[in-house]
C-alpha cells in the first residue's frame, strides 16, 4: 500500500472560522434577531454557543490543543454601536479579551467587521439599499479597528456580499435573508455599496494600521454546463456565473459586473491584500423551458454526487482547485486564503472525507506554487446556521444547545492530526477515511 505525506508550506495557517451571531447568543440588537423572531428562520440563534456568556474560551482551548495556529472570528456591529451615536466600551473590551485570549494561546486572530447582520437602527437609514451607508460602516469600521489592532493585524471587511445581496433580495424560498425582498435591481444596488463600503474600510484600515493585511470574504461557487457540447447551457453558465461569481472582479479593475449591466466602482480597484476564498459545492447548468424566471436556466447538484445531509452540499472537491485556478489567474500574486470550507454533517459520516479531498485539492494548488496561505475550516463548534436554525451542524465539535455540552466528532481528531503535522498522511487517510485513500494514494 503506498505511503506518504501531502506536506505544506511552513508557516501555513490551519484554523477554524467562526461568525459572532452563529456561535455569541443573545444578539439581540440585529435584524437577524428580528427575522427569527418574526418567523423566518427553523428557531432561533438563542444563546448559540455562548461565546459571549465567555464560552469562547473552553473553544478556543479546544482549537489550541488540536495544533490550530489561527481562528477567524467576527464581531457584532450591533454590540458594538447600539445606537448610531453610542459606543459600547464594555463589548469592544469583551472583543480584546477574546483576540488577547487567541494570540495567548498561539491562534493568528483574523477578524471579519460584517458577517450577515446589521444594527436594527441601521434599517431607519436604508440598510445596504442606500449609499448613505458607507460612511456609517466606515465609522464603525474605524472605531472598532482602532480598539482592536493591538491583537489584529488581519482583517476581513465583509463576509461574502453576493450572498448577502442575492439571500437578502432575490432568494424567496427557505434559504432567503431579511428583508425577504425580489428585486434583482435593488440586490445589485445594495451589492454595490458592499464592495464601497469595503473599498472605504480598506483605505480606513490602512490609516489605522499601515500593515495591516485586509480583503474579502469571496463566496466562489462554480458554475458548469451540464452539456459541455450545448451552446446554451453555456450561455446560461455564463449568466450564472456572472450573477454569483464575478462579483470579486470589481476588485481587479472597479468595474462591477451584473446580469443587468456594468456599475463602476472605481475606488475598489486593488483595495485586497489577499484573496478570501470560501468554497463549499459546485453546480451545474442547463436550458429547461420551465425555468422562465432564471432566463430559462436550471441549476442543480450533479446526479449520483454524494450529497450532505438534507441535500445542502454537493461533494464536489475538484471544484475547490479548479476555483483557486481561477484566482490565480485572475489576480496574479496576491496571496490567497482559504477563508471557509466544510460540510454539514451532523453524524460525521461525511465530514472526514469532504474535508481529507478538499485539503488534497488544495495542496495540488499548493503544490504549483500558487501563493494559498492558509485554511479555515468551517466550523470550530456547530453555529447557527441563519434559515436553516440549527438542523445543520458544520462544527468539528458538536453542540447541545441546550446543556451547552460539547461533543467531539472524530473529524476534529482528523483535523487536529493535519495541523500538528502540516499535511495529510496516508495513515490518516487510512484511519479516518479509508475510503477516500484510492483517491489520494493510488496504487
Ligand atoms: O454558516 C455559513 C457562513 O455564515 C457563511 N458561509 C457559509 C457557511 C455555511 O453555510
Amino acid at each position: 500500500m503506498p505511503q506518504g505525506t501531502y506536506h505544506f508550506p511552513k508557516g501555513f495557517l490551519w484554523g477554524t472560522a467562526t461568525a459572532a451571531h452563529q456561535v455569541e447568543g443573545n444578539n439581540t440588537n440585529n435584524n437577524w434577531w428580528k427575522w427569527e423572531r418574526d418567523g423566518h428562520t427553523d428557531g432561533s440563534a438563542a444563546v448559540a454557543a455562548d461565546w459571549w456568556g465567555g464560552r469562547w474560551r473552553e473553544d478556543f482551548d479546544r482549537a489550541a490543543e488540536a495544533g490550530q495556529n489561527a481562528h477567524r472570528l467576527s464581531v457584532e456591529w450591533s454590540r458594538i454601536q447600539p445606537t448610531p451615536d453610542t459606543w459600547d466600551e464594555e463589548a469592544l473590551e469583551k472583543y480584546r479579551a477574546m483576540l488577547r485570549g487567541l494570540k495567548e494561546r498561539g491562534l493568528t486572530p483574523m477578524v471579519t467587521l460584517h458577517h450577515f447582520t446589521d444594527p436594527l437602527w441601521l434599517g431607519n437609514y436604508g440598510s445596504w439599499e442606500t449609499e448613505a451607508v458607507v460612511p456609517l460602516f466606515e465609522k464603525f469600521v474605524r472605531k472598532t479597528v482602532d480598539a482592536l489592532k493591538e491583537y489584529c493585524s488581519l482583517w476581513c471587511t465583509i463576509n461574502e456580499p453576493t450572498g448577502y445581496a442575492l439571500n437578502g433580495y432575490v432568494t424567496t424560498g427557505v434559504d432567503s435573508f431579511p428583508p425577504g425582498k425580489n428585486n434583482m435591481k435593488l440586490a445589485m444596488q445594495v451589492h454595490a455599496n458592499l464592495i464601497r463600503g469595503h473599498a472605504a474600510s480598506y483605505r480606513a484600515i490602512h490609516l489605522l494600521q499601515p500593515e495591516a493585511r485586509v480583503g474579502i470574504a469571496h463566496q466562489y461557487r462554480p458554475m458548469m454546463p451540464y452539456h459541455t457540447w450545448s451552446p446554451l447551457d453555456r450561455l446560461l453558465t455564463n449568466a450564472f456565473n456572472t450573477t454569483v461569481n464575478s462579483f470579486a472582479l470589481t476588485l481587479a479593475d472597479g468595474v462591477m459586473r451584473s446580469p443587468l449591466g456594468s456599475i463602476k466602482i472605481p475606488e475598489a480597484k486593488g483595495t485586497q491584500d489577499y484573496f478570501g476564498f470560501n468554497y463549499y459545492t459546485r453546480e451545474y447548468v442547463t436550458f429547461d423551458l420551465r425555468h422562465a424566471s432564471t432566463l430559462f436556466g436550471r441549476h442543480f447538484y450533479r446526479k449520483d454526487v454524494e450529497l450532505s445531509d438534507d441535500g445542502f452540499l454537493a461533494m464536489e472537491p475538484d471544484g475547490m482547485y479548479e476555483g483557486l485556478k481561477w484566482v490565480v489567474r485572475t489576480f496574479p500574486n496576491l496571496p490567497i486564503l482559504v477563508t471557509e470550507n466544510g460540510v454539514n454533517s451532523a453524524d460525521d459520516s461525511m465530514r472526514p472525507r469532504y474535508t481529507v479531498q478538499h485539503i488534497h485539492q488544495m495542496w495540488r494548488a499548493v503544490n504549483f506554487n500558487w501563493p494559498i496561505k492558509g485554511y479555515f475550516h468551517w466550523s470550530l463548534v456547530d453555529n447557527f446556521e441563519w434559515s436553516f436554525g440549527w438542523k445543520y451542524r458544520f462544527g468539528l465539535w458538536g453542540l447541545d444547545v441546550d446543556t451547552q455540552k460539547r461533543i467531539k466528532r472524530p473529524s476534529a481528531d482528523l483535523y487536529a492530526e493535519i495541523c500538528k503535522e502540516n499535511g495529510i498522511s496516508s495513515e490518516m487517510v487510512q484511519k479516518y477515511c479509508p475510503e477516500s485513500f484510492e483517491k489520494l494514494f493510488p496504487s
